[in-house]
């Protein structure tokens, strides 16, 4: 659909979707044109979460797109949970953050690890963004090895008493619920849903961020909690049970990255055609074209490895290893096309007139959350010769 965007699809990608994807891509797409990029520079240079866009991403199935529709979920495979993340972020990564933390980190464990009563009580308003959630896994002192965590319950017969604290917390300030991770008194970690307005329970903002400016970023904090027994999810224990949600996320964001890499490509190799220097369009340099050439070929294997990471995801065939290995490319290629193409604009490339140098301060966090661009490496090394080198 040329009038909507003329997006990269070098190896003909479009002809492997089906109907239904194209339509779903579609709608985000537009959507994303129509509602995200005219405001999105604004709120990342006042640093301010767009709370209006919550209505848009649950029309676009971007809350819960493969929760199933009975419990108001999109009902959607994962090519087309995947292609909605990548037309988001083509318009910021702040916004995908938002919409991967409601389904991949509050929505998925809900409904996988969740009781009956849990998911139809918060899953419906979730997807329809009327409560919005955030995941505390991080801590001050436990980032890339959340097994250390020590924020922890005590179990007080009717209530469990949550203490602790976690740190780098997207959505936290103005999230309605948690899903806590925490250790019970044998030192197994659970998860725990924290509402809002539960006594002892706060969220301050984490300020000064140059990166993800338009995505709320805070903390958790618990002081005597009591969490009701109800609260606890049943269905999976131990650090499996949270690292099975990243499994989720990450996946999303590999699809999501290519989104950020179009659009710079985009841009630069508009503006390359446009600007003219020593009497020539700039894109008609051997050194630009080289730039340009490079970004369309890795754009080009991150689409296919993020298109049959979906099928395998699609057969419930795909492994944490493969999860990273696309999460750790696909967000690697985004981040090195947007300082790429931040140089085809020279200096205009440093304004905000131009998308490019967000979405690179952006690619600082996404190369960084949910595991760095080291863990992943390093989970790809343990997969491949059976040796951990964590620790
Ligand atoms: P390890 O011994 O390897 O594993 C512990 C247990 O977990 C099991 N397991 C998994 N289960 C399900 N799914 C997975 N993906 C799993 N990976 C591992 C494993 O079998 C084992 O089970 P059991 O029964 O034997 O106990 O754990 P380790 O402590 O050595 O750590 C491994 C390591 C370093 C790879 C892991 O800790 C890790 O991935 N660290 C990175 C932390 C991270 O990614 N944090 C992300 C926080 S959330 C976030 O960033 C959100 S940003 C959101 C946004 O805004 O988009
Ligand atoms: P550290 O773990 O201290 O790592 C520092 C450096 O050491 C990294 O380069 C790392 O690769 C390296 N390193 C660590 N261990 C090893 C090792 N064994 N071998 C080699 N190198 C190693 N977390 C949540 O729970 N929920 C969220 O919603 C969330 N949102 C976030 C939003 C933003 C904007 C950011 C920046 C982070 C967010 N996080 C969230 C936290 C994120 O997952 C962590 O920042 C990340 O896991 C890394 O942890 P750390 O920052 O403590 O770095």
């Amino acid at each position: 659909r040329p009038d909507l965007f003329e997006a990269p699809d070098y190896y003909n990608l479009d002809d492997l979707l089906s109907e239904e994807h194209k339509l779903v891509r579609d709608a985000a797409r537009q959507w994303v044109k129509r509602d995200i990029s005219p405001i999105i520079e604004e709120y990342a240079q006042k640093a301010e979460f767009p709370k209006q866009i919550l209505n848009g991403l649950s029309e676009i199935g971007a809350f819960g797109p493969y929760i199933p529709e009975e419990y108001g979920g999109a009902g959607l495979d994962q090519i087309s949970y995947g292609l909605i993340m990548q037309e988001i972020e083509r318009g910021d990564s702040g916004v995908r953050s938002t919409a991967s933390v409601q389904s991949s980190l509050v929505m998925y464990p809900i409904f996988s690890y969740g009781t009956e009563e849990q998911r139809k009580k918060y899953l419906p308003k979730l997807a329809a963004g009327e409560l919005m959630g955030c995941f505390g896994l991080t801590e001050p002192d436990h980032g890339s090895n959340p097994g250390g965590m020590t924020t922890n319950f005590k179990d007080k017969g009717d209530h469990y008493l949550l203490n602790g604290a976690k740190l780098w917390i997207s959505n936290s300030p103005f999230a309605d619920l948690a899903v806590v991770w925490a250790k019970n008194e044998e030192g197994r970690i659970h998860g725990l849903i924290v509402e809002r307005d539960m006594e002892g329970f706060s969220t301050p903002e984490t300020h000064n961020k140059w990166s993800l400016r338009a995505s709320a970023t805070g903390e958790l904090i618990f002081d005597n909690v009591k969490v009701p027994k109800e609260n606890l999810l049943p269905g999976k224990n131990g650090l499996g049970a949270p690292l099975g949600c990243l499994d989720s996320a990450r996946y999303g964001i590999a699809w999501g990255a290519i989104g950020a890499a179009m659009d710079c490509y985009d841009t630069a190799l508009r503006y390359a055609k446009e600007r003219v220097q020593f009497g020539k369009p700039i894109a008609s340099f051997q050194l630009q074209q080289k730039k340009l050439a490079e970004m369309i070929t890795e754009i080009t294997k991150a689409q296919l490895l993020a298109f049959r990471l979906g099928q395998l995801k699609n057969e419930g065939k795909a492994t944490t290893a493969q999860i990273s290995m696309a999460k750790r490319n696909n967000v690697d290629m985004a981040i090195t096309i947007a300082r790429e193409a931040r140089q085809i604009l020279g200096g205009m490339g440093i304004t905000g007139e131009y998308s490019i140098m967000r979405h690179m301060m952006n690619l600082e966090s996404v190369i960084t959350y949910e595991g760095t661009h080291d863990i992943h490496l390093l989970i790809t090394g343990a997969d491949v010769t059976g040796i951990p080198a964590f620790q």
